[in-house]
C-alpha cells in the first residue's frame, strides 16, 4: 500500500452527513487516548490531518479520509473518557450502532488497545459489538515503546485472552512514538481492501 493522496472528506454525526458509499472503508476503534488519531497521521504520513490531543475525548464525530480516491478510513470517536459531557456520551450509542449497524461497504473496523494494559470491559464490549457485526478481526496493540521486548509477547497474550482473539486473529503492536508497525498495518490494509 502506497499512500498518494489523503484528505478529510466528511465530518459526520448523523447517517445524512455521511459521504456516498460508493468505495470500501476500514475505520479505527478504541478508548479515548489509545492513539486512533495518532496512527492514522502516521500512516498516512501526514502531521496534524486527524487531530491529536493530550485531552482525551478529542475525536468525537465520525471523520471519513478519503485516501487515493480509492478507499476511506474512518476515525471513530474513543469511549471510556469519563469527562466529555453526559449529551456527548449519550450520543456515542446511537451514531456508533447506526454507523457499523447500517453502512454496507463497511469492510472492517480495527480495535486498538493499550499496549500495557489488560482490555477493559468497555475493550471487550466494543469487541463483541464488532463481532456480531461480522466486522473484527484485528487488533493493534498501541504505544509498543512504552513495553519493553520481553513485556511484547506477554502483553499480547494478555490482550489475545481477554478479547477471546482466535487464531484467525491478528494482532499488530504499533508504536507512533518510534515509528514501528507502520508497514505491518498497511499490508494489513491492503489485505482487507482485496477481501470479497
Ligand atoms: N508513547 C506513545 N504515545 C502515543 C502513541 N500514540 C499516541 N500517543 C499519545 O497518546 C495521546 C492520545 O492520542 P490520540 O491519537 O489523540 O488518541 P485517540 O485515540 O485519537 O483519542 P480520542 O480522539 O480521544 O478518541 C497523545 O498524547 C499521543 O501523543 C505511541 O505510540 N506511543
Ligand atoms: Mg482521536
Amino acid at each position: 500500500m502506497i499512500i498518494r493522496t489523503a484528505e478529510l472528506e466528511a465530518v459526520a454525526v448523523r447517517k445524512n452527513q455521511y459521504p456516498p458509499a460508493d468505495r470500501k472503508e476500514i475505520a479505527f476503534a478504541g478508548r479515548s487516548n489509545v492513539g486512533k488519531s495518532s496512527l492514522i497521521n502516521l500512516l498516512l504520513n501526514r502531521k496534524n490531518l486527524a487531530r491529536v490531543s493530550g485531552n482525551p475525548g478529542k475525536t468525537r464525530t465520525l471523520n471519513f479520509y478519503n485516501i487515493n480516491d480509492e478507499f476511506r478510513i474512518v476515525d471513530l470517536p474513543g469511549y471510556g473518557y469519563a469527562k466529555v459531557s453526559r449529551s456527548v456520551s449519550e450520543d456515542w450509542g446511537p451514531m456508533m450502532e447506526t454507523y457499523l449497524s447500517e453502512r454496507d461497504n463497511l469492510v472492517r473496523v480495527i480495535q486498538l488497545v493499550d499496549i500495557r494494559h489488560k482490555p477493559s470491559l468497555q475493550d471487550c464490549q466494543m469487541y463483541e459489538w464488532l463481532r456480531h457485526f461480522g466486522l473484527s478481526g484485528t487488533v493493534i496493540a498501541t504505544k509498543a515503546d512504552k513495553v519493553s521486548k520481553s513485556e511484547l509477547n506477554r502483553s499480547i497474550h494478555v490482550i489475545c485472552r481477554a478479547l477471546g482473539l482466535s487464531d484467525e486473529d491478528v494482532v499488530l503492536p504499533v508504536s507512533v512514538l518510534k515509528r514501528t508497525g507502520v508497514e505491518a498495518v498497511l499490508e494489513t490494509l491492503d489485505a482487507l481492501l482485496l477481501m470479497e
